[in-house]
Order: structure tokens, then sequence, then C-alpha cells
């Protein structure tokens, strides 16, 4: 072997390594399909992960079958649609929180439903995100589905407590239990802790994660909260939600990425692409009324949290790389 083929396989190598770190297309295996529930209202990291999840598309690495919110905004649906509208995908159904859920103020939703073009007219139009998942849910393979949660888990909660309809027979919990292979869920604070999408509305997130019935990957506030991400927003174009949606939040500062690292590790992780980025820990989480939360490690617990293993820097510059997505 000459050093100029030594040198042209050390550079494969490397090449092959980075492109590891950064998330190797796996369009060869088909997209992941993915049911996204948001809270997209208080913060800024909702607008950020729905940019990836559009730019993960874009690639052919995942499919947004449906998405919901869980939150009880008035503009909330209507921000969404506004992105998905920008992002040239005005057809992904939305679904609503029609039950109990969490309200505060927003500073970018109703901004965002005034300056930019969307479809729906008001969240009221929208249909209960309970009965889009199973409609969603009944019309896909078995194990086949991976359920995105970055928000409260009122919409889950609910999920698991429908009955059998026109769209199946089965109650909420078999249908998910039959259509969904992984829950990946930002919330919780691990080892224990106390944390917004959780405690906000404790009884719903109590009763989901005590009951669903697949497998789950939390990605806690641990994570998310050393991943600062959204410097270059300011340079998109002004046509731009996103960069709207920064503006409006904090002025264009960076914000961490709570919601990007669920969106990343579902589409990515779950079948070893990020090793390199995350480890994970076997276990099982609880939640108490008041809505802190517990871990117990246990080689056969039924949920996974994420462990931190590379240095925040890069998973930055990946998370931040797919939020500058352009509509394709
Ligand atoms: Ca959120």
């Amino acid at each position: 072997m000459t050093m100029g083929t030594k040198k042209i396989m050390a550079a494969g190598v490397l090449g092959l390594i980075l492109f590891g770190l950064l998330g190797a297309s796996r369009a060869a295996d088909g997209p992941v399909k993915v049911i996204f529930d948001t809270d997209i209202m208080g913060d800024v990291d909702d607008v950020g992960a729905v940019a990836m999840l559009h730019a993960l598309a874009n690639r052919g690495e995942v499919e947004i079958l449906a998405m919901g919110v869980c939150a009880k905004g008035e503009d909330s649906a209507r921000c969404l649609d506004v992105l998905n509208t920008y992002f040239r995908r005005p057809k992904i159904m939305i679904g609503v929180n029609k039950g109990e859920g969490f309200l505060r103020d927003s500073k970018y939703n109703s901004k965002l439903v005034e300056e930019f073009p969307h479809q729906l007219k008001s969240s009221q139009d929208a249909p209960s995100a309970a009965q889009l998942y199973r409609k969603v849910l009944s019309q896909q393979a078995d194990g086949s589905v991976v359920m995105i949660s970055v928000g409260q888990l009122s919409n889950l909660s609910a999920l698991l407590k429908t009955s059998g309809d026109e769209f199946s027979e089965l109650s909420g919990i078999d249908l998910v239990k039959k259509k969904i292979k992984w829950w990946v869920c930002m919330g919780g604070r691990f080892p224990q802790g106390k944390e917004a999408n959780i405690w906000h509305h404790a009884e719903a997130a109590v009763d989901a994660v005590k009951r669903w019935p697949t497998p789950v990957v939390f990605s806690g506030f641990e994570i998310g909260v050393k991943i600062p991400t959204g410097a270059r927003m300011k340079s998109l174009p002004k046509s731009s939600p996103v960069r709207r949606a920064y503006q409006l939040f904090n002025g264009w500062k960076t914000r961490q990425s709570w919601d990007q690292t669920a969106v990343l590790y579902a589409v990515r992780g779950l079948d070893g692409g990020l090793d390199e980025m995350w480890g994970t820990e076997r276990g099982e989480c609880t939640i108490s009324p008041d809505g802190t939360n517990q871990w117990q490690a246990d080689h056969q617990g039924r949920h996974l949290i994420l462990k931190e293993k590379m240095r925040s820097g890069k998973v930055v510059k990946v998370i931040d790389e797919l939020m500058m997505e352009l509509p394709q």
C-alpha cells in the first residue's frame, strides 16, 4: 500500500466518521414515520424543532404523519400551520387539545399568525388531537410509528383514554401498543427533579407515563439545557417565520434546545445513528402528583434516558444546520 493510498483510505474513514457524527441520511431504510405533539406557545424551541422536522423531511429521513398541539393557546395551532405552510407542507393535519391543558402568554404565536400565510382560521376548526392520532395510527403498519412529544402530555393521556371508533375498534392503549414502536419524550429531569412539560399538566403526565405501552426515550431537561442554538437565525431571509419567532422571543439570542434533541434522537438516534452523541440508560421513570419525576435505573426497565456523551458544541452545529433549513 502506498502512502497515497493510505492517505486516501484515512480520508475515507475520517469522512465516514464525520458523516456518522453529523447524522447519516437514513433514506435507504425509508423515512421514520412520526407524529409530533407540541406546546408551541411559551418557548421558542418548539419552532426550532418544527424547522428541524421539515429539514429532515426534505432529506427523506422523516415522514410527518400528523401534528398536534397540547397547549391551550388560541393561536398555537395556527402558528404551527404558519410554519408548515412556509415549509410547503400545508396539508399536514393538525389536531388540538379539546380537554384540559396548559395556557400561558406567547411572545410569537399571534404575530406569526398576523404576518404569515396559513390556512387554519381558528383552532376550533381543528380536530381533537387524540382523534386525529387514532385516525392516522389506524392507517399505518403495525409497530411503524414514532411518537415525539415536546410539550405537556395532555394529548397523549387523552389518546390512551379513547375507545374504539370508526377508525379502529381498539382502545387507545391497544392501538398505541399495536402501531407505535417508540415514544420519544422531551420531558422530565434526571435522575430526579421538576420539569415544565411534566408539571404544567401533572395529571396527564402521571397517566401517560404510567400507562404508555411501548418503550419510551426521555430527553430530560439536563440534555437540552446545555445546547444553545439559534445564533445564525438573523441571517435567514425575512420571509422566514422561524427567523421572526426567534426575533420576537429574545432578539436572536441563542436559546436552549430541549425540543430539538427529541426530534433529532427520534429520527436519527433510535437505530443507533447518534451513539457517538448520546448514550442511554435503562430504567423506570415515575411521576408524582405534584409533577416531580424520579428515576430508578433497571436494566429491564421499559424507559430509557439520554446521557450526554459528546461535547455540546458539535451537537449545536448539527441542530443549527437543520434549523437553518429553507423551504424546498
Ligand atoms: Ca415545547
